[in-house]
């Protein structure tokens, strides 16, 4: 067991230039303590890092291999967390979605001209079931079945049809991930860290008729929730998410949370609120512009390609997103969200 975090870390320590967290938080010492420690769900460090030794061009480096990790493997993940979502403490606060009826934004681009669409996501993990590392394929097999018995339940706006990925035919996967409803296979850093294991099984997704309330199952974490739709009216975009949060929490199913942390997730970087608010937005100046990445910095905004992380953009077009997910409510999560695409729509019209 400790032969494997031990060839995994060489291979790290082997690339001078990595500049993941992981790099930076995986000290010989944490080494030391950790490499031969085991989670309640038989995760070890190799499951959790993985990933980033694999790939040293990570920006994070480390997966938890399941909720206890987050326990066991504190003091590296503990320091990635700080890290990542910019906190001293991780004191994560109760969930807080704000007063819908009274939100003070609406669409966050009336003219129509920059975004073309919008959508919000959270993840959220079955409490009693590891992260992919640890599963077998009967888990995935049997959390499916629990998840879309709750699904069914769901009424309204928010009922739906799931659909299994096993015998969805090659074609209709396709152009439902050219539309930027679907997932695939292709992240390789999701890969190393076991993500696709027995795929396609136990995977699937549920979405309403106007495809804008969707559920990804066992993607890379055992749920997320999405609510989208084109154009940029993020109120109504964040109002059906939040009606289908709770409502999903009442239907019986139970999901990982910890005191301190949030609800736990794969990666470390979407514990918390879990929550990413994003818009696809045309910004062929800003973007080409040197001081890009240091504009997205200072409004704790993230930049993505069009097809998701670590793709790239496509004339012009990118996705704006909040970065920061833990140490903040929700709420405060979307505001800062909206007041950097705000900020993005401003000085793309200046540069105009
Ligand atoms: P996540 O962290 O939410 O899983 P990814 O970056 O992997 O995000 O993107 C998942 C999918 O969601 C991709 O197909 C991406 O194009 C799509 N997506 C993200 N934001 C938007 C948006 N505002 N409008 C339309 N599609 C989006
Ligand atoms: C990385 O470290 O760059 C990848 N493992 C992705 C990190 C954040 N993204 C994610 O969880 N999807």
């Amino acid at each position: 067991m400790a032969e494997a975090a031990q060839k995994l870390y060489d291979l790290l320590k082997a690339d001078a230039n990595c500049k993941s967290l992981l790099a930076k938080n995986l000290t010989q010492e944490r080494f030391d303590l950790l490499k031969d420690k085991t989670t309640k769900f038989g995760g070890t460090l190799a499951d959790c890092i993985r990933s980033g030794c694999e790939n040293t061009d990570s920006g994070v480096g480390v997966y938890a291999s399941d909720p206890d990790a987050y326990t066991v493997f504190a003091p590296l993940l503990d320091a990635v967390i700080k890290d990542y979502h910019k906190v001293s403490e991780l004191n994560h606060p109760n969930p807080d979605f704000g007063d819908v009826d009274k939100l003070d934004f609406g669409d966050l681009d009336p003219e129509g001209n920059l975004i073309v669409s919008t959508r919000v996501r959270v993840g959220r993990s079955h409490d009693s079931y590891g992260f992919p590392p640890v599963l077998k394929l009967e888990d995935r097999v049997e959390m499916e079945k629990k998840t879309v018995e709750a699904l069914n339940k769901l009424e309204g706006e928010l009922k739906g049809t799931y659909y299994p990925l096993t015998g969805m035919t090659k074609e209709t996967q396709k152009q439902l991930t050219d539309d930027h409803f679907l997932f695939n296979d292709s992240d390789r850093f999701l890969r190393a860290a076991g993500g696709y294991n027995d795929w396609p099984t136990g995977r699937g997704i549920f979405f309403n008729d106007n495809k804008t309330f969707l559920v990804w199952v066992n993607e890379e974490d055992h749920l997320r929730f999405i609510s989208m739709q084109k154009g940029g009216n993020l109120k109504e975009v964040y109002v059906r998410l939040v009606k289908a949060i709770k409502a999903l929490e009442s239907s019986g199913l139970s999901f990982a949370k910890r005191e301190g942390l949030g609800y736990l997730t794969f990666c470390p970087s979407n514990l918390g609120t879990t929550l990413r608010a994003s818009v696809h937005i045309k910004i062929p100046k800003l973007s080409q512009t040197p001081d890009f990445k240091a504009f997205c910095d200072k409004y704790n905004i993230q930049a993505r390609g069009i097809h998701g992380e670590h793709t790239e953009s496509v004339g012009g077009v990118y996705d704006i997103s909040n970065k920061r997910r833990l140490g903040l409510t929700e709420i405060q999560a979307i505001q800062e969200m909206r007041r950097g695409v705000e900020a993005v729509i401003a000085e793309e019209k200046k540069l105009g």
